[in-house]
């Protein structure tokens, strides 16, 4: 038996992934950049078992079956055939953020998961292989795996295809929870909606690529308002290429586009703020750490609001006493 503990916090993209190139080997149909937080983890605990049956996924206290249970199931069976091991795994996560609200719980989720999971099983990665592996649980994972920025290259396959670190700005995320209940449609679904429906799709594709070098090279340039600037359109192109979806999905609510506008008025009113928004009503607003406050305190009327900062890739953590047991 073979107890190990991971944590891992989710990532908020500033330039997006929305669409896969290759569903099986989970690559992307382009490359994309995000914030890794400092809020809002997963802890998991992986215990390897051969005296169970079958794979345990005990989330938030529990027990689930079904697509949640296949999903860790299928992400374990890949982790096995690396290790060459046939033994079920119980695995116990617990999740701060509320699941399903677009506040890209899958990343910290999958993150956590491979790092646990690959360590239970003996596997010694390094830091890129296990971005390759969080990637196959859900794309977003792959950017989980690194501090901070975060840059997860399209790559020729799935070799090339993992996060590593990128040097920019200094900036806070104001986190505005407009609802928090699960989403009506899953972004996997949604994405291959989009990628099979919208006629806009081939266009967003090109034109995040151009996204991604922009953003690079404002990043590198230390340039907050050039990354504010690409992190909003870009936000913004998203949802439209998403709601051109046939049938369309629309994730944002008057409440989000009304956030979107506040912060237009605060840069109006010379407050540096750009906002972005993932599948889910949820808005999140950057700005550099000295505006923080600011800016939160303008959002509070829209929500709950919560001021984040960049959080560190997924690790191992020691078991807590309780499940070493
Ligand atoms: C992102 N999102 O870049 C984008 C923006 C949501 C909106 O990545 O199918 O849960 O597991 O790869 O990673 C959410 O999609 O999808 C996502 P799968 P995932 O953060």
């Amino acid at each position: 038996m073979s107890t190990k503990t991971a944590r891992a916090y989710p990532n908020i993209a500033l330039v997006k992934y929305w669409g896969k190139r290759d569903e099986a080997l989970m690559l992307p149909a382009a490359g994309s950049l995000s914030l890794t937080l400092d809020e809002f983890a997963t802890t998991t605990i992986v215990r390897v078992d051969d005296t169970v049956a079958e794979d345990q996924f005990v989330l938030n206290g529990a027990p689930q079956s079904g697509d949640s249970l296949g999903r860790v199931t299928r992400f374990l069976d890949l982790v096995r055939s690396m290790a060459g091991s046939s033994a079920p795994a119980a695995v116990d996560s617990i999740n701060e953020a509320p699941t399903g609200a677009g506040l890209a719980s899958s990343a910290s989720g999958f993150a956590a998961l491979a790092v646990a999971a690959a360590a239970a099983y003996g596997l010694d990665l390094d830091r890129a292989a296990l971005s390759r592996l969080a990637r196959r649980g859900s794309g977003s994972a792959a950017r989980s795996l690194v501090d901070g920025l975060s840059v997860w290259h399209a790559g020729d396959g799935d070799e090339t295809s993992f996060a590593e670190p990128v040097t920019g700005p200094d900036m806070r995320m104001i986190i505005v929870t407009v609802d928090s209940r699960q989403k009506a449609i899953s972004s996997r679904t949604a994405m291959r909606l989009t990628a099979l429906t919208s006629p806009f799709y081939q266009g967003w594709v090109e034109s995040t690529e151009a996204s991604l070098a922009a953003m690079l090279e404002a990043c590198r340039d230390n340039d907050f308002s050039r990354v504010g600037r690409i992190t909003e359109s870009h936000a913004l192109r998203m949802h439209a290429v998403i709601q051109s979806s046939d049938p369309p999905v629309r994730y944002l609510s008057p409440t989000s586009i009304a956030i979107f506008d506040e912060v237009v008025a605060l840069r109006d009113a010379g407050v540096e703020a750009y906002s972005t928004a993932d599948a889910g009503p949820n808005v999140a607003v950057i700005t550099r750490p000295d505006d923080a406050e600011r800016v939160a305190t303008a959002l509070e009327q829209y929500g709950e609001v919560r001021i984040v900062s960049a959080g560190p890739g997924a690790t191992l953590i020691d078991t807590p006493a309780k499940a070493a047991e």
